[in-house]
């Protein structure tokens, strides 16, 4: 079945300009852009986000890393588009990641893992509200 996902480029992948090219695998596989910005979390908008995290022993520095640089938030549908993208994006660990998948050629750690994939339609939709919320109104 056909529906929609979000891909977010985060900024240790936009730093190294590596946003056209993850742009161009993600298109390469199927997937059709509805909606696209550059911007940079600040950290209400990454403690919201990342909420299921909160008491995670990592939380305040995926917040750090996530509010340190610009992202790049894309809106992404094809058929069975969170499965196939979590399988492009591949393991949240770089060094465990398919080769082929965005995380194995520009993740440099766990938490600099180059991208986030939703994990669920639901969570889709939670996520592309709170960072198109204009738009989702
Ligand atoms: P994923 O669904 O692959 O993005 O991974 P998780 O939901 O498990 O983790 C969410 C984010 O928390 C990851 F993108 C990176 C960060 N994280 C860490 O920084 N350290 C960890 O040990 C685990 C996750």
């Amino acid at each position: 079945m056909e529906h929609t996902t979000l891909l977010l480029i985060k900024p240790n992948a936009t730093a190294k300009n590596k946003i056209g090219e993850i742009i161009k695998m993600v298109e390469d596989h199927g997937f059709v852009i509805d909606r696209l910005k550059i911007f940079r979390f600040d950290t209400e908008l990454g403690r919201q986000f990342y909420a299921i995290h909160a008491e995670k022993p990592f939380f305040s520095r995926l917040i750090d890393f996530m509010t340190s640089g610009k992202t790049v938030a894309v809106v992404v549908h094809r058929d069975n588009a969170v499965a196939f993208l979590r399988k492009l994006v591949g393991n949240t660990d770089h060094t465990q990641a398919a080769p082929g998948t965005i995380r194995h050629l520009y993740g440099e750690s766990i938490t600099m893992n180059a991208v986030h994939a939703s994990d669920s339609p639901e969570n889709a939709v939670r996520e592309i509200g709170l960072i198109f919320p204009e738009e989702s109104k």
